[in-house]
């Protein structure tokens, strides 16, 4: 998927799973490194929250990426020696929609949750007249209204940028996270593949996906599923998906899962009928040599805002659409983006990569005067030497699309 927004650092909302403590306890310990001295607020998602109702309650990402903890109504508030979790008092009425909940008074619950102290969320006030004059801030800003009201006159800053610059750096754990919801994802789209063929709808293909990853136990979309079948794939974030896909088109699926809290973000386009036209192989050649070139260039030290240049480099020199224009001209957006507990996770265009960064790499052509539209997107972790591509296992090249969808016809 495509990111609509340019700023440097982005955070949004997210889900979840179970982990061990110790590696959330030890987030919060680098977040302590990262704001030294300050005591900071995060807010955990609530059920009250809008569009709650379509999608169940989804814990906001920050906070379940410092805590683990996916009840709703919870803050955290972490500074030096403080680690408490701050949890809602019971809600009878609530719980008999929701199901019983854990509260500060829950036997053996500060084990259970690896924090130092559990409180109820109404001694957030005590807390912070606690810690005197320490600097205040927040992972959500506007300050919420609940730590406006506790901390009075004290002023409230933003942790944002510190805790998006952890989060771009994925540990070991994470990264196995992202690779099962990335295989998963890779599975749906093969499914795609053997269904795809003319005559069918969009929504059936994107059913189909959509299909793999709930039977995997896969919680939620990452975002969307675009299927996009001939000119439809100009539109970057379409999702309509109601077209009657025709022989002779491509279909393109940027679809991924969200597994135990961890997105996956994958696009390839295919040919509706299982053969590439001359043209359609052609932009779709100049588009993976674009891919290509940026994925072999990957490496810690080496930018993302380089990585950008050289595959609107490479598209240049690839050639051009109907009317003379070079293919750069249409690559209307940025390479790609961080991808984690968010599909457009926190980001750095300008910073150097380092080791245990994952994003996107996305290029694409998306031409009018030709009805045409094609991306490519994998996913790389950047390693110690280069960079490895986690979506690697589903084919990129036009050969290695049109000999599965040959095999997997022949097998229905
Ligand atoms: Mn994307």
């Amino acid at each position: 998927m495509i990111r609509p927004v340019f700023s440097l650092l982005f955070l949004g909302f997210s889900l979840a799973a179970a982990d061990d403590t110790a590696e959330f306890r030890a987030r919060r310990e680098a977040l302590r490194k990262a704001t030294p001295g300050a005591l900071v607020y995060v807010p955990g998602g609530t059920e009250e929250e809008k569009g709650n109702i379509r999608s169940g309650f989804v814990q906001d990402p920050n906070f379940y990426y410092l805590t683990g903890w996916m009840e709703p109504g919870a803050a955290a508030l972490i500074g030096p020696g403080v680690d408490v979790l701050l949890l809602p008092e019971p809600n009878a009425t609530r719980e008999r929609y929701t199901g019983k909940k854990d509260h500060a008074g829950t036997p053996g619950i500060a084990a259970r949750t690896g924090f130092e102290q559990v409180a109820n969320i109404t001694a957030l006030k005590e807390l912070l007249a606690a810690q005197g004059d320490a600097r205040l801030l927040s992972v959500r800003m506007p300050a919420p209204e609940a730590l406006k009201d506790a901390a009075g006159q004290r002023e409230v800053g933003s942790a944002l940028e510190a805790l998006a610059r952890l989060r771009m750096v994925k540990s070991a754990k994470e990264v196995a996270l992202i690779q099962h919801t990335t295989d998963v994802t890779i599975e749906a789209h093969k499914a795609a593949w053997r269904r795809t063929a003319p005559g069918l709808r969009e929504y059936q293909i994107a059913a189909t996906m959509s299909n793999v990853y709930f039977e995997a136990g896969c919680e939620r979309h990452g975002y969307p599923p675009i299927v996009a079948s001939g000119p439809n794939a100009i539109i970057l974030h379409y999702q309509a998906n109601k077209r009657k896909m025709d022989s002779g088109e491509l279909l393109l699926m940027d679809v991924g899962a969200e597994c135990a809290m961890y997105t996956a973000d994958i696009t390839r386009t295919i040919p509706v009928n299982g053969k590439f036209t001359a043209r359609q192989r052609e932009l779709y050649n100049a588009v993976l040599k674009a891919s290509d070139a940026a994925i072999a260039a990957a490496k810690p030290g080496v930018t993302f805002a380089s990585l950008n240049e050289l595959a609107r480099k490479t598209l240049r020199e690839a050639g051009t659409a109907k009317g003379g224009k070079t293919l750069d001209n249409y690559l209307t957006y940025f390479l790609g983006h961080g991808v984690g507990l968010e599909v457009h996770d926190p980001t750095d265009r300008p910073g150097a990569l380092q080791p245990g960064m994952i994003v996107t790499i996305e290029p694409g052509v998306y031409i009018p005067e030709e009805g045409i539209g094609i991306r490519i997107e994998d996913m790389i972790v950047i390693t110690e030497t280069g960079a490895r591509n986690m979506t690697e296992a589903l084919p990129r090249t036009p050969e290695a699309i049109e000999k599965f969808m040959a095999r997997g016809k022949s097998a229905r």
